[in-house]
């Protein structure tokens, strides 16, 4: 098509998102020894093509007008393949619904670009309303699983806003073609979200990490994130989980938790990069945090630093759901590098990055949570005392 077929403003918008797209990133001065922000986001809704958006033809959009509109671009799963980096993204149209994207980059931290088009799901479950933050996993029996919410209205009540969450989860080799499994029962759980799968067998069984709640919002009688094994992916049931990583009363657990990217194997244990929620009078504060799961037991916990890893800071509070960020997909590279998708107040996705080393380090270094404050002090005062001394055994 000739230049002299396409609406003046879709080539000025076409040149501004090129110039957007391309931007260098840098890392920021925000420093505290574990991971570097980098300054520009990885993926907001500036990085959804103008074709999902917008009709092209100035015949039957003569005012080049917005369509179908995107609100949000956030919550992302991760995965590095044949060299290249893939975000599978939440992203949420103006009408409230989300669905995936995939986007790529031959960087960690800049250049992605979203396919042709969103991944169209085999759309095998009537009731499913909406679908949400996919974790991606390289399994080892050569699958790529996305597992997902996968929310309904809860038919069971008379109240318009009452939803159900499940785990959906779907198959693929090269992120394009998708096989939709059926969603993940979990016996005793009535409701899921941010449940994850292991990338490997554990007893010949697939391993997810689960989150029971009772209710949408609620985890209620959920203690937090679950561990639950399976014998057959094609029909995924869990019997029985057990809690792993426990909600705690004043804590940055407090109200729930969840998992976040999927595990990392390290030599140490399984790395989780999680999600801790607390309720303050300004409503649910999201933080991340970690913890390592042993290798010959994932579902037990051999180290949890006390405290947050990444908690919104600046303009990560400010969004659709403030005073969030909230991680679904993290990649670990082949230099020991690990790059953080974190995604701030719902509404834009950001990159942290660090080591495999450093968050060991940070994992088995970091005291754990005293619970109380009184025993918070005496922790830092163990730490100002050993300062002292080391300060005074070298002269300063
Ligand atoms: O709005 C914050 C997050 O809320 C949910 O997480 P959780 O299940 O732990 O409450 C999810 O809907 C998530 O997508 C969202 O970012």
């Amino acid at each position: 098509m000739s230049q002299s077929k396409l609406h003046p403003e879709y080539l000025r918008q076409k040149a501004l998102q090129d110039a957007y797209l391309a931007r260098k990133n840098k890392k920021t001065d925000f420093y505290n020894g574990i991971y570097d922000r980098w300054e520009n986001p990885v993926l907001t809704r500036e990085s959804i093509p103008l074709s999902w958006r917008f009709d092209l033809n100035p015949e039957t959009n003569p005012h080049f007008m917005e369509r179908l509109g995107v609100n949000a671009v956030f919550n992302s799963g991760a995965i590095k393949l044949n060299g290249k980096y893939y975000l599978v993204a939440r992203i949420e149209g103006n009408d409230r619904k989300s669905f995936f994207g995939v986007a790529e980059s031959d960087s960690p931290v800049e250049g992605f670009h979203f396919w042709e088009k969103p991944i169209l799901l085999p759309d095998t479950c009537p009731e499913e309303t909406n679908v949400y933050d996919m974790r991606l996993t390289q399994h080892e029996d050569g699958w790529i699983y996305g597992v997902f919410c996968s929310e309904s209205k809860d038919n069971s009540v008379n109240d318009l806003s009452a939803a159900v969450a499940a785990a959906g989860i779907v198959r693929t080799k090269d992120l394009k073609t998708w096989e939709r499994l059926p969603n993940l029962v979990t016996k005793r759980s009535p409701q899921q979200r941010n449940v994850d799968l292991l990338p490997e067998f554990v007893n010949g069984k697939y391993a997810f990490y689960t989150r029971p709640m009772d209710d949408f919002i609620d985890t209620g009688s959920g203690g937090g994130v679950g561990f639950g094994l399976c014998e057959d992916i094609t029909h995924a049931v869990i019997d029985e989980e057990i809690i792993t990583s426990p909600r705690r009363y004043h804590t940055i657990t407090e109200a729930k938790n969840g998992e976040g990217a999927t595990p990392i194997k390290t030599e140490k244990g399984w790395l989780h990069i999680a999600h801790g929620v607390r309720n303050t009078a300004a409503g649910l504060r999201y933080v991340i945090y970690v913890f390592v799961t042993a290798l010959d037991d994932p579902s037990k916990v051999i180290a949890e630093p006390s405290g947050f890893l990444i908690a919104p800071r600046d303009w990560e509070r400010v969004g659709d759901v403030s005073n969030v960020v909230f991680t679904n997909g993290a990649i670990a590279d082949d230099d020991g590098s690990v790059y953080i998708y974190y995604a701030a107040s719902d509404t834009r996705l950001h990159v942290a990055s660090t080591t495999i080393d450093k968050l060991l380090d940070f994992a088995f270094n970091t005291p754990a949570d005293p619970l109380r404050s009184v025993d918070c002090v005496k922790q830092r005062c163990a730490l100002i005392d050993k300062n002292l001394e080391y300060l005074k055994s070298i002269g300063e």
